[in-house]
């Protein structure tokens, strides 16, 4: 078996804790081929440029960690990365900042981590790249002279051919992508989109057996959801932190019913219209205020970009107004917390919770979504409310499904999924289960390595 080498923005670094269900996918993935490579930053910056890489070994894992230098962190990282692509990922051109100097440090850490990774391999080697960080490292394997097989994961959603278009590099980003020989997305939607951009705006000829020829080349853009270990998150609501927490919750939520969400403090998750739908729930229905709590876990993130700042005021503000209408003297109906919980703390959480809130506006996949449903009680099971936009509800029809958008919409769906008949809890929660463990992250990991073991030998 070949060895496998990914290359991530961040790595699981030995000595840090593997907690994201991404690390320990890739983790596991390095494992059960015996070992390989694990390429990224790590997590350092230094002032001028540290040479090389410096090369960790756990296990038969070896990790290979770059620094970043201060510059190209602002530039590459905050800059073009998160300030441009994430916005236009997330069809946000509104936010999107597109400054030459950004792309000048994306393309060079993208053209000196191509160089470092490409010391690296072994002629054997199957690489694996991932995400918007690194849209640009294929090509920069390929010119320095690596002819292996190349696959890449996009995590989060490709936007249509209009929105993806706007980027000024676009078309650099298009050649850059096309050097990959499997390209994979969380859905059939991403897929789509791609492929009407490639031929419409670089023109690429789709082909009738399913690949693309583009740049000269053979390409395969599909879809591969990505799932977590269902099992291990099940395993979680039993840990004493869980109960501990849930018990903590039960004192103040008493015999009201409990409505969740848990989400990184990012816009695209649109917490403000599910605060808004939330209020909307109290001001619809009279009988629900004193009934009904909403517990919103929002861990900031990347808090020096300006558009986060903005949205963290606003669930402030949104979520002093619910508070300020609805609270009495021995209830407040939205408890928002602006920190992050272990994952034990969340999986007893979401058990405990009747409905949980996963309304993105537009997210790639949205793990959120599967460790609700993979949390719940079989016999007393909990409703989830998705936003029709998560890449996760293409697979999971019987979610009570949303358009964010909607705030009226939004809050009757609340109200629906309080109360829905145990019955009907139960039927939903099966399917949904179903997929889950089906379509867990061990089968996301070999489908997608499968198909990239394949595409070996095959062209040019
Ligand atoms: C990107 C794509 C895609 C949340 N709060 C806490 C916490 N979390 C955990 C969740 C979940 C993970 O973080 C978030 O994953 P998501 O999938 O919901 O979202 P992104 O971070 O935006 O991830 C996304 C994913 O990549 C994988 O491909 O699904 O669409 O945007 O596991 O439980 N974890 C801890 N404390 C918290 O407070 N420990």
């Amino acid at each position: 078996m070949s060895r496998l080498v990914v290359a991530s923005n961040r790595t699981a670094t030995p000595g840090e804790e593997r907690a994201g269900g991404l690390a320990v996918a890739l983790w596991d993935a390095l494992a059960e081929r015996g070992g390989g490579l694990w390429f990224g930053w790590s997590g350092e910056t230094a002032e001028r440029e540290t040479r090389g890489v410096r090369v960790v070994t756990e296990d038969n894992v070896e990790f290979a960690l770059a620094d970043l230098t201060e510059a190209e962190h602002e530039g590459y990282y905050l800059g073009y990365a998160n300030r441009a692509l994430w916005p236009v990922f997330h069809y946000r051109i509104d936010l999107a900042r597109f400054d030459d100097a950004d792309w000048d440090a994306y393309a060079g850490v993208n053209r000196r981590f191509g160089r470092l990774l490409h010391q690296l391999l072994r002629r054997e080697d199957l690489v694996w790249v991932h995400d918007y960080h690194f849209l640009l490292l294929g090509q920069e394997l390929r010119n320095n002279g690596w002819q292996g097989p190349l696959g890449f994961f996009l995590h989060i959603p490709f936007p249509p051919s209009e929105v993806f278009s706007a980027l000024p590099q676009h078309q650099r980003i298009a050649r850059g992508l096309a050097e990959f020989d499997l390209l994979g997305f969380q859905t059939q939607r991403d897929v789509r989109n791609f492929c009407r951009y490639m031929v419409e705006q670089n023109g690429a000829e789709a082909l009738p057996d399913g690949h693309l020829r583009a740049f000269g080349r053979t390409i395969r853009a599909e879809a591969f959801p990505i799932g977590i270990d269902a099992q291990e998150f099940r395993s979680f609501t039993e840990a004493d932190e869980a109960r501990r927490a849930v018990e903590r919750v039960q004192r103040f939520i008493g015999d009201r019913a409990l409505v969740i969400g848990a989400d990184r403090m990012d816009y695209s998750k649109g917490l403000p219209q599910r605060l808004k739908a939330f209020g909307r729930l109290l001001d619809d229905y009279e009988d629900l205020r004193g009934r009904v709590n909403l517990l919103q876990i929002a861990p900031p993130s990347r808090e020096t970009v300006g558009a986060y700042r903005d949205l963290r005021e606003e669930l402030d503000r949104l979520t002093g107004r619910v508070n300020g209408d609805y609270s009495d003297l021995d209830y407040s109906p939205v408890r928002y917390l602006a920190r992050g919980y272990s994952r034990e703390v969340l999986a007893g959480l979401y058990r405990l919770a009747r409905v949980g809130l996963v309304t993105p506006l537009h997210d790639g996949m949205n793990l959120v979504a599967k460790e609700y449903v993979a949390a719940q009680d079989p016999e007393d099971p909990g409703v989830l409310v998705l936003s029709e936009f998560a890449g996760a509800a293409e697979r999971m029809p019987t979610a009570l499904l949303v358009n964010p958008h909607d705030i009226g919409g939004v809050a009757d769906a609340i109200r629906r999924a309080l109360e829905m008949s145990r019955d009907e809890r139960v039927e939903r929660w099966r399917a949904l289960d179903a997929e889950v463990r089906t379509n867990d992250i061990a089968a996301w990991r070999r489908s997608f390595l499968g198909a990239l073991e394949r595409t070996v030998g095959g062209k040019e």
